[in-house]
């Protein structure tokens, strides 16, 4: 979603980098000939990573960039020198990220700690140069490997605010008030409804303690349907331990405070259980106003004894220090909140697809395709006897061979994997 300039969800494709090739060279003196090999292996391509960073807020500066990608390695040298490797690549995300694959919808990871590195995208291995193809038969061997080659992958990143305490009620009742008479935080504030558009953290400081309150924009009725900007904005208070309801108690609106907060209670358990379970206290704002005292009674008779109510004023400050304490001594009795744990770690590598299928083309040649195929050409030097005997136990061990007589293929019939054809023996 983007609403002005704040921007919570994104697809960006990452790419780790390729690995270089191998060298194939051998050694140059004048006057001689070529004498033993001396190719050097290519360089690892870099990975990559995201990192959590605080002083983010939103993905923001996704939409210009959609591309990240990180450097290739260098390709081996002659005179046996390595490939330079490619550099990482860290990008940085604020923190409450959850990135997922796009095609599967997979968690990938959670970046939840201000500096917290993951790696999601590991960069190809370098190719071997031909010297460390050298053995007691081969002194001269003519190949080298080809670097790993990686793919790039679709993600999207999708921001949830971290915070102690959300902030949730009707539009105009005084949260942004609230907010920035108890934090740092600047919000705008302004008598129409609408007035916040977008999440707005600040830090609560109590002597030693403290604990971060959003402020989200108002929510009115069927908002979990969409209506006002209320849907997209619910599921940046998931993350939170417990809610605050404010509620305008003047009922000044033309508005009935008690109605008011059961509408907003049904519209958080319409979108999920989880908002529906979280703690609240209530404060009930706007106590100055004339009209306020006769309503503030009525709802503690109503509510009093489920909840903690607050009157206050949010404007003069009044109340807010017995609302803080509240709020601290409540969270003493919660849990801190958890990162999301993917269910099995996870990142891209260049194999992490060996798969293959087969069809059959027009000719009648049986063509082999898919990853297994990709990693087979990087191995697989042509005209090798060496290379062509792993080329076939690979076939076989795979499951490639089984499958193709499955299909009716026979002795004879032509089979095509990559740059190599061959006629099919059992
Ligand atoms: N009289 C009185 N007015 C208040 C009080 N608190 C807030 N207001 C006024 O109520 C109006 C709305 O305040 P906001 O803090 O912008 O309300 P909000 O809940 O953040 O509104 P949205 O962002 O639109 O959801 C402003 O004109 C505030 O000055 C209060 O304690 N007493
Ligand atoms: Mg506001």
């Amino acid at each position: 979603m983007a609403t002005g300039e704040f921007t919570d969800k994104v697809r960006i494709t990452i790419k780790a980098g390729d690995g270089g090739d191998g060298m194939n060279s051998f050694k140059a003196i004048k006057g001689k000939p070529a004498c033993g090999p001396d190719g050097g292996d290519g360089g690892k391509g870099g990975d990559v990573y995201f990192v959590g960073d605080k002083d983010m807020n939103d993905l923001f500066s996704f939409r210009f960039t959609s591309k990240y990608f990180a450097e290739d390695g260098e390709m081996g040298g002659s005179n046996q020198c390595f490939g330079k490797s490619g550099k990482n690549l860290y990008i940085k995300v604020p923190l409450g990220t959850l990135v997922r694959d796009y095609d599967t919808g997979r968690l990938i990871c959670d970046v939840f700690e201000d500096g917290e590195q993951i790696l999601v995208a590991r960069g190809g291995n370098g190719g071997k140069g031909n010297v460390r193809f050298t053995t007691a038969r081969r002194h001269a061997p003519n190949f080298s490997q080809k670097g790993e080659k990686v793919k790039p992958h679709s993600v999207v990143l999708e921001m949830k605010v971290i915070a102690d305490v959300g902030l949730i009620g009707f539009p105009n009742v005084g949260k942004s008030t609230l907010l920035s008479k108890i934090s740092a935080a600047k919000p705008k504030i302004a008598n129409y409804h609408f007035t916040t558009l977008s999440p707005n953290l600040g830090v609560v400081r109590y002597y030693e303690k403290s604990f971060v309150a959003a402020d989200i924009p108002g929510l009115i009725e069927g908002a979990a349907q969409g209506a006002g900007l209320g849907h997209d904005f619910l599921r940046h208070i998931e993350r939170t331990r417990m809610l605050c309801h404010v509620v305008d108690i003047s009922g000044c609106e033309e508005r009935d405070p008690i109605e008011d907060f059961q509408k907003i209670n049904a519209e958080l358990k319409e979108y999920s259980e989880v908002l529906a379970k979280l703690p609240q206290v209530i404060v009930c704002n706007k106590c100055d106003v004339y009209g306020a005292e006769e309503n503030l009674k009525a709802f503690k008779k109503k509510y009093g004894r489920k909840y903690k109510i607050y009157p206050i004023t949010a404007v003069t400050g009044e109340g807010t220090r017995e609302l803080i304490e509240g709020i601290l001594s409540k969270l003493d009795e919660l849990p801190p909140l958890e990162p999301i744990r993917p269910e099995e770690s996870f990142e891209y590598t260049a194999n992490d697809n060996l798969e293959f299928s087969i069809f059959r083309d027009e000719d009648g040649v049986y063509v082999v395709e898919g990853g297994l195929v990709d990693m087979l050409c990087r191995n697989v030097v042509l005209n090798n006897p060496d290379s062509m005997q792993y080329f076939q136990k690979v076939l076989r061990l795979r499951g490639v061979i089984k499958e193709l007589s499955k299909m009716g293929c026979q002795e004879g019939d032509t089979v095509s994997i990559g740059e190599v054809e061959f006629e099919f023996v059992l």
